[in-house]
């Protein structure tokens, strides 16, 4: 009897290690594990024979059967690790990338707001403009106290501010972010003093309602030009001179009386704004007029010596006149659809 079980073993280790060489994927040899060492396989079977057989035959069945286990169990290990090794090997050739190949060309883009931004820049530098840069983050002072708009004023109330910090009481160390890029006009006239020729592109931010002409974080730029004799015939010609630089062409706009604080006097320019298939409209374009003296006097420039002009332009509705964009909050969104239109 105890032959004939061991005989049964060896026959059933010619049969697995037959079954394990046939096996040629993963799934076949969960089905192989199943088959073999599983709860149901043969070897369970002959484990409980062997409470059967005497004590004696116990002793050569006992490790005759765990040493078939044993040997399922390795052949079944390095099938395994032969069939994983495999795979992972398929898998890394199919995933391969080639970093040094590119990728389907996506053509970058500079935002229209930058291609604006520049072109300004080229007019007012050839025209001998000299191009400022300040903080966005910026004192109440420079933002507002020494541009003649002190904080009972109601000219504050014109531009909803974000503060970031206001607990001081001197409003040289309360900071805002910029209301405008008016903030250059102290900043330059503070460092350079008189004569000053300027402009200062840049980001600035209000508390606004938002609508299609109006966003929270726009652009503007600043226009200063301080010296001797310097009257609104000056600010006229240049605001005519870059319009039609800007435009290439002749531009249909109008002034008309405007107030701030702190110019004197003040005035706000208009322009014609076209969309294809809508009907035109009249668009604020910038504030501007004469620097006025008290702002002058601020920055420890002689009112009775030097005049000066300025103007805030809104860079970012003049990208929606020159590219025909019908609300501008598009021009702040990641949006590479809209983006690569240009
Ligand atoms: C000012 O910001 C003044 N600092 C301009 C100025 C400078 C006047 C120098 C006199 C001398 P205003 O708030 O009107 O003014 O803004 C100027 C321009 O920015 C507007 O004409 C408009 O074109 C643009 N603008 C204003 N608010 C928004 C907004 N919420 N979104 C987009 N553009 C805006």
């Amino acid at each position: 009897m105890l032959q004939e079980f061991l005989d049964q073993l060896s026959d059933w280790q010619t049969k697995a290690t037959a079954a394990l060489e046939s096996v040629e994927t993963l799934e076949a040899l969960m089905s192989f594990q199943s088959e073999f060492l599983g709860k149901k396989s043969a070897l369970q079977t002959f484990l409980k024979q062997i409470k059967d057989f005497s004590p004696e035959e116990k002793r050569a069945a006992g490790p005759a059967v765990q040493s078939l286990q044993q040997f399922i169990r390795d052949g079944f290990a390095t099938k395994q690790s032969v069939l994983e090794t495999a795979a992972l090997e398929a898998r890394l050739a199919e995933d391969w990338l080639d970093t040094t190949k590119s990728l389907p060309r996506v053509q970058g883009a500079m935002h229209p707001l930058s291609h604006v931004q520049y072109k300004i820049e080229d007019i007012f530098t050839r025209m001998g403009f000299q191009i400022a840069d300040g903080p966005e983050v910026e004192t109440e002072w420079n933002n507002f106290d020494a541009l003649n708009i002190p904080p009972t004023h109601p000219a504050r109330d014109m531009q909803d501010t974000f503060f970031v910090d206001r607990q001081h009481e001197d409003s040289r160390q309360n900071t805002v972010l910029r209301t405008h890029t008016s903030n250059l006009q102290i900043r330059s006239m503070l460092e350079q003093g008189a004569p000053l020729r300027l402009i200062a592109p840049g980001r600035v931010y209000r508390n606004e309602e938002l609508d299609a002409t109006h966003d929270a974080v726009f652009y503007q730029f600043e226009c200063l030009v301080v010296d001797e004799g310097i009257s609104m015939a000056h600010l006229k010609g240049t605001i005519e001179k870059f319009l039609e630089a800007f435009f290439e062409k002749p531009v249909k706009f109008r002034f008309r009386p405007g107030y701030f604080p702190f110019v004197e006097p003040g005035l706000e320019v208009d322009i014609w704004f076209e969309v294809p298939g809508k009907p035109g409209k009249w668009l604020e374009l910038l504030g501007a007029g004469m620097v006025h003296p008290e702002v002058l006097k601020n920055c420890n420039i002689d009112p009775d010596k030097y005049s000066g002009f300025a103007f805030g332009l809104g860079l970012t509705r003049l990208a929606m006149m020159t590219y025909s964009i019908d609300d501008l909050r598009w021009l702040n969104q990641p949006k590479v659809d809209f983006l690569s239109q240009f």
